[in-house]
Parts: structure tokens; sequence; C-alpha cells
């Protein structure tokens, strides 16, 4: 009844209807849809959007974190080419992944996190699922505390975070609380402010960290100042939660950026763990991901991928398989692997690069402010400090676009545009 309804209303809105209720919704909006409201544009994603329409041949797109080469362009990793490559001479068929992926993928993925010697891997303890990526990684982790987790339903993240962090949390139906991390002041690590609040949780509750480089603020603790974190969050008896989206990105190495999940384990936590090959092998668009939860023994282990996957099934099924095959023609070939490695580092060294470039060119623009932390903060972002002001600015008088809250995505910067986009801050902020 109600589809014939519908095509009715289509072709000329002229309704004979039996259905009051359903008549008088059908003759009074004339459509199912009149009631909707547009949405506000990503706060992310939607700056690209404003970035297309622009005319300005000097424009930059510093908004959303996705690697651009020295010439501003999208980077195809070589050894991914290589992987494709492989793959295409392999013919390989289309048919249906597992629920949780291939689990070559998974093994291979678990291990680049923990290491290749990780006892956790050997004991068996780690329930790994493929993912949408780091997003939906976070999604199945999300689901699954809301699901199973015993302690208060309310996650803790830091302030600011990702933006994305808190939707995936609601709309997983937990609860969202915050815990103090970035100093203005500083444009640093609130060392003491971090440490104070996790004292203060509620214990046996839900604490997100970002293994390696903090998105938006590019602000990481130090080795010792995560000793002491692992130590509070222990005391409290708090499930630490780690979201791994930039592994290698922050200092070109992908065991030093897993040394905070690494240390977690080392010292005895249960974790829950998100990776993503997004950003590291540049795989944005095939949304090639991991969760896992490293448990306290391989019975655990093996029961609560069960209930992950059920959790899955009515998601989305089950995960793509492009982006995997990619990942384990990569990690699974120690000559191709090598490779890779030394494409994620000269992507964190060009970052690196651009960043002294920045802070240099600040300078000989003659701007008097304090811009050390462009290069004290680590990975893709730089959180400038600029204000909202300042920032739109940029925008309407230089067609520099970035999000609202200061955030430059320093991959976007090139040694191309470094000194207009120098020259654009310097005019802003004086
Ligand atoms: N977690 C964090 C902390 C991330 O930064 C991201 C990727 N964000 O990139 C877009 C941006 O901030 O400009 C993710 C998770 C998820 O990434 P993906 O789903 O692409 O793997």
């Amino acid at each position: 009844m109600v589809p014939s309804l519908r095509i009715a209303s289509i072709s000329g809105g002229l309704l004979k209807c039996n259905q009051n209720s359903i008549s008088a919704v059908v003759t009074r909006a004339g459509s199912w849809w009149s009631h909707v409201e547009m949405g506000p544009p990503d706060a992310i994603l939607g700056v690209t959007e404003a970035f297309k329409k622009d005319t300005n041949p000097k424009k930059i797109n510093l908004g959303v974190g996705a690697y651009r080469d020295d010439n501003g362009k999208p980077y195809v990793l070589p050894s991914v080419r290589k992987a494709e490559e492989k793959m295409a001479s392999k013919k390989m068929d289309k048919e249906y992944s597992p629920i949780s992926g291939a689990p070559d993928f998974c093994k291979l993925s678990i291990s680049l996190a923990l290491g290749d010697d990780s006892e956790h891997i050997k004991n068996g303890l780690c329930a790994t699922t493929q993912s949408i990526s780091g997003t939906g990684a976070l999604r199945i982790g999300a689901a699954f505390l809301n699901a199973f987790f015993k302690g208060p339903k309310d996650v803790y993240l830091p302030t600011p975070t990702w933006g994305n962090h808190i939707p995936i949390m609601k709309h997983s139906g937990l609860g969202v609380k915050t815990y103090r991390y970035y100093d203005p002041k500083t444009c640093g690590f609130d060392f003491q402010g971090a440490l104070q609040d996790l004292a203060k949780i509620p214990e046996g509750s839900v604490v997100i960290f970002h293994a390696c480089a903090h998105n938006p603020t590019g602000v990481d603790p130090k080795p010792e100042q995560w000793a002491e974190i692992s130590k509070v969050v222990k005391d409290k008896k708090l499930f630490p939660f780690f979201d791994m989206a930039y592994q290698g990105f922050a200092s070109g190495n992908v065991d030093k950026d897993a040394a905070a999940v690494r240390l977690f384990l080392k010292d005895g936590h249960e974790i829950a763990l998100c990776q993503s090959y997004a950003k590291n092998m540049g795989l944005y668009g095939e949304r090639a991901g991991a969760f896992s939860l490293v448990t306290g023994s391989k019975d655990e282990a093996a029961k609560t991928l069960s209930q992950i996957k059920i959790l899955i099934r009515p998601m989305y099924s089950n995960p793509p398989v492009n982006g995997s095959r990619i990942v384990m023609e990569i990690l699974s070939d120690p000559g191709l692997k090598k490779e890779w490695l030394a494409d994620v580092k000269g992507m964190a060294d060009r970052i690196i690069g651009v960043r002294t470039q920045l802070r240099d060119n600040l300078k000989k623009e003659g701007s008097s402010k304090n811009w050390e932390h462009i290069t004290d903060q680590i990975g893709m972002f730089c959180f400038t400090g600029m204000t909202h002001d300042q920032v739109e600015r940029l925008t309407k008088e230089f067609s520099v676009y970035l999000t609202k809250d200061g955030r430059i995505s320093m991959a976007g910067v090139t040694s191309k545009n470094v000194e207009y986009l120098a020259h654009a801050m310097h005019q802003v902020t004086k």
C-alpha cells in the first residue's frame, strides 16, 4: 500500500486514499521528506568542498589530512603500485570475504602493531578483525563496548580530539566525557592536567588514547609521560582504548610510533586497538583497517571475536577485499615491506621538512610570534593556535582553506606554496 501511495504523490500529487493518516501527511507535505532540514557540511570534509569551488590559482587546501607530494598532488606509494601489479598478475576472484576479513590480513595487521616477537600474539590473546579503515574499527569497538563492557558506558576522550570520535561513540550508544590534553598557552601537551583528570575518572571506565600523531594537535606524550599515564590507568582500573591511525607517519618508524601501545601491554593492560592503512599506506579510499582486543586468555579471544562477528554481520556483512589484498602483498613480502617502510619514512620526512620551512618563512616575513610549536608538533597536523577570525581571514583573503579550529594539514604544505602560506599567516596574525 505505502509504496504505491508514494508513486502516486510523485507523479502528480493527486491521491485518493482510504488511510486517513497517510492521506493527511501526503496531502499536507506533498512528499515524504519535506520535513527534513538541511544539515551542516562536515567540519573537515566540508573544507574540501569549499576549496573546490574557489577559482584563485594560489588556493591551498590544508583541511583534510590526506598526504600530498611536493607538487601538491595525491600520492600513490611506489610499494603500493608494485603490490597492485603483483595482484593483477594473480587474476584473483571477487568472492565475499569472511565476516572478520582475510585471516592473514588480521595476523599481519596485529603483528605490525604489536611487533613480530609479541608474546600476546604467540599466546593467542588477540581477537582481530578487518574493519572499514580506522573509522570502521572505532565503530566496531564502540559497538562491542556498548554490548559487552561491564563498567560505565561513558568513554573519556582527550580535549580536543578528532572531530569524528564523538559522533562515532554517540552513534554506538555510548556517552562521551573528556580529559584535559592540549594546553593552548604552550601549544603543547598538558601533562599535569591530563594526569589529574585521568585520576578522577570513575574506576572501570574506558579511556581513549591517540597512539601517536594526535589529531588535531600534533602533540604526543613523551615516552616517560606515557609510562606515568599507564600507571594511572592501572591504578584507576581504566580500560585503555587506542586509536592508531598514523603508525609510521609520526616519526617515520612504525615500531617507534607503536611504542605507547606496546608499553601498555608490557605493563599488563588488556587493550582495544584501532588501526588504519589510510595514511601509512596511502589507502584512503580502499578503507582497510583493523580492530583488535588484546584479551586475558586464548578462550576470551575466541569468544570476543565470535561476538564481534555477530555485531559486524548486520552492519556491513563483510569487509571489502581489494585494500586488504594490497596490505597483505606488502606486509607478507619482506622485500616489498622494506620498500614500504622507506615510502612511509619518505612521507614523514617530507612533512618534518616543511614544518621547518614554514617556521623559517614566518620568521623571514618578520613575524614576532613564537612559532616553535610548528616544529615541536608531530604527524600530519599542526595546531597553529590561530583564532576563528584569523582562519576566516586566511580563507577569505588568501584562499587558504583549513578547519575552523586552526588546524593545518601539514601534508598539504609544499616547497612551492610554503612562502605564500607563511606570508598569509603573518598577515592575519600580526
Ligand atoms: N582516527 C583518527 C585520530 C584519525 O585522524 C582518522 C583519520 N582522520 O583523517 C581525516 C582528518 O582528520 O582530516 C581516523 C581515525 C580514521 O581514518 P580512516 O577511517 O580514514 O582510516
